[in-house]
């Protein structure tokens, strides 16, 4: 099975919790992606209806309208029935790294929201602790004297051997979230300890705005593999 072929699987076992009737949240990335496309396909067969969705980036606002999806937002609905939403990485206690599509503060808004969030993943993204892929643990910041910013998340976490990196888009200019703030990437090489502490002193660096970890958020983690799906609960 390809790695999309495992995330659709995940995808659609996550949509069986879907209720007619729901405000649901809608995740965004890859696979993510097929969970929305089958929710449309499912209120196109009539199987489902009623269902509101809240988007978590302006990308699944588009993919969601063209499906016929009808959507609010959080103003609007400020309790969420359920959220489907992917992740990068997933440790052993269902905590989350989040945001390589670059949509961490629109996603952790809605699932912060929401009564029930189940993340989907493909085996791959399991790690035995955040950070441990080696990839980017992305923080969302504002433009204005983002180095200052960086140069202050890199030191926070120098003793796990953190490097900070600007994200840049395809054309070498910085990547603008659909908040229109910059998003600068940790690379780190060790654990990097209690999370909650991480957390808080990261949020505690004015030019944050958020990071991509999701602490105690996910209530249940649905990962497809090549031996078939595991569903983790809180
Ligand atoms: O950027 C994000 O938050 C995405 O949801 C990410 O965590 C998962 O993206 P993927 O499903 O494309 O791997």
């Amino acid at each position: 099975l390809t790695q999309d072929e495992l995330k659709k699987i995940a995808a659609y076992k996550a949509v069986e919790f879907v209720e007619s009737g729901m405000v649901l949240g809608l995740g965004t990335g890859s696979t993510a992606k097929h969970a929305v496309d089958r929710i449309g396909e499912l209120l196109r067969q009539g199987k489902l209806n009623n269902i509101i969705g809240i988007p978590t980036s302006k990308k699944t606002q588009e993919q969601a309208l063209s499906l016929g999806i009808p959507l609010s937002d959080l103003d609007n609905h400020p309790t969420v029935d359920l959220a489907i939403d992917g992740a990068d990485e997933v440790d052993p206690h269902l905590n989350l790294v989040k945001g390589r599509g670059g949509s961490l503060l629109r996603e952790k808004m809605v699932e912060g929201a929401c009564k029930k969030f189940v993340v989907i993943v493909d085996e791959s993204k399991l790690v035995k602790y955040l950070g441990g892929s080696g990839l980017a643990m992305p923080v969302e910041v504002v433009p204005f004297c983002w180095k200052f910013t960086a140069k202050k998340l890199q030191k926070l976490f120098e003793d796990s051997g953190c490097v900070a990196k600007l994200r840049n888009d395809c054309k070498g200019e910085p990547f603008v979230t659909d908040n229109g703030n910059y998003v600068v990437d940790l690379y780190l090489k060790k654990d990097i300890g209690d999370l909650q502490v991480a957390s808080d002193a990261i949020l505690r660096i004015a030019g944050v705005v958020e990071h991509g970890m999701f602490l105690d958020m996910a209530t249940t983690v649905i990962v497809a593999g090549e031996l078939g799906i595991t569903i983790k609960n809180k």
